[in-house]
């Protein structure tokens, strides 16, 4: 059987990598509970940018606040993000799915989509074509976006040190990436998860969405 892809989105700080550890946990326990450790093969937790060692290579460049005086343009990040993806996909994720194994990627399309086209304002039909190249078509099983106001999250990334060149972007921009997330909500298998709770409670929200999901893909 194929896997399926489990997709974590959201601005800076909403918690996705905080959420991937809590549902891996999760799932491992209720596959091994429920006789299932085999089938799914395992869970495999990736991420873009840098879910390989190139791309990992690619997200330094993506992320690091400045390389001597020059700047990333938009569209250089743009097509930065796209190759990442592409190298990822074909190296990662369709191997991996191809296997069986269920797959929690933190960030995904809709990250570019939000960030690029709603944040850096580049068009909106480049960028999905860009996605279509970059993924070969492969589109998540599941997208949870962990929504939260952009100041508290921002807050939160603040407490934890040194800011990221994204990062450093002005509250502005992240209003309008918050944004484009939101315009995307309303998409197929694209869920709302409240991220203003404490992390128990959000990861509780999230069993309650997934579980549904496992009982469509598995017959749980
Ligand atoms: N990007 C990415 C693009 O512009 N275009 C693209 O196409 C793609 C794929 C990636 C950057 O690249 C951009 C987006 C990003 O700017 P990243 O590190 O993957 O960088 O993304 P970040 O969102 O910055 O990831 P972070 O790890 O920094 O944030 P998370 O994963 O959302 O949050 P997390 O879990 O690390 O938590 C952040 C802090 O909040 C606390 C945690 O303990 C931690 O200190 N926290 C909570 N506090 C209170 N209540 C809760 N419920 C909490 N949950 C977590």
């Amino acid at each position: 059987m194929r896997g399926k892809l489990i997709v974590f989105e959201g601005i800076e700080g909403s918690g996705k990598t905080t959420q991937i550890q809590y549902l891996r946990q999760w799932l491992d326990s209720k596959f091994t509970k429920d006789g299932l450790s085999s089938d799914p093969t395992g869970v495999i937790v990736t991420r873009q940018p840098g879910g390989t060692s190139i791309g990992q290579q690619i997200r330094q460049v993506l992320l690091q606040p400045s390389v001597g005086t020059e700047s990333l343009t938009s569209t250089s990040e743009l097509l930065l993000y796209a190759a990442d993806r592409a190298h990822h996909v074909e190296r990662i994720l369709l191997p991996a799915l191809e296997t069986g194994h269920l797959v929690l990627c933190d960030r995904y399309t809709a990250s570019t989509v939000a960030y690029q086209g709603y944040g850096r304002k580049l068009d909106l039909g480049l960028i999905k074509t860009l996605n279509t190249i970059a993924t070969k078509g492969l589109t998540s099983d599941l997208t949870l976006w962990l929504k939260l106001d952009v100041a508290v999250g921002l807050k939160r990334m603040a407490n934890r040190g040194q800011a990221d060149r994204i990062e450093q972007a002005g509250i502005e921009f992240h209003r309008r990436v918050h944004g484009g997330f939101a315009a995307q909500a309303q998409q197929d298998r694209f869920i709302t998860v409240d991220g203003s709770l404490t992390q128990e409670a959000v990861a509780e929200q999230i069993q309650a969405i997934v579980s549904t999901y496992l009982q469509q893909w598995y017959a749980l």
